[in-house]
């Protein structure tokens, strides 16, 4: 069947129209995504490692120091306050959206009594860890209080 020029410009008008509403999600993606620069204090807020440096070699048993900027950092036992929570560190995981709860397991490490801190231990491997921000019923801030490193456990 041969559709006629009209049908084929609207079609054409509304292809357009769909890529530019998926650049725009994109872009609106971008302006809100995970701190780029993990070992960094991000210009606005988010968070970051202070250590270990993205890529590093490290012990079965690190350090690692966490930065957090638009945020205050205070123990879970003190409940849901605005502007204020406890950091994690997801191992293997990316980000948690906005306002999903973190689970308590071996993947996801929470420092509800405020640190800012801690030793972690890992088996020896290859990981990513992502540091995440969530409130006193932990919460997730989403990726605007969340950064992303790669470590390497000897
Ligand atoms: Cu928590």
């Amino acid at each position: 069947m041969h559709s006629s020029p009209l049908k084929t410009k609207r079609a054409l008008y509304s292809w357009v129209f769909a890529l530019g509403t998926a650049a725009t999600l994109l872009l609106s993606g971008c302006a809100s995504m995970m701190n780029p620069n993990p070992n960094q204090p991000p210009a606005d807020k988010g968070v970051w490692f202070v250590e270990p440096q993205n890529g590093a070699t490290v012990g079965q048993t690190f350090k690692v120091k966490f930065g957090v900027k638009g945020m205050a950092v205070e123990p879970a036992a003190a409940g849901q306050n605005t502007g204020k929570g406890h950091h994690h560190v997801l191992v293997n995981l990316m980000s948690k959206p906005a306002g999903e709860i973190i689970p308590f397991d071996a993947q996801h490490i929470h420092f509800g009594a405020g640190q800012t801190e801690a030793e972690l231990k890992l088996a020896p491997g290859q990981y990513k860890l992502t540091m995440q921000f969530a409130d006193g019923f932990h919460l997730s801030y989403g990726k605007d209080f969340a950064a992303t490193i790669a470590v390497t456990v000897k």
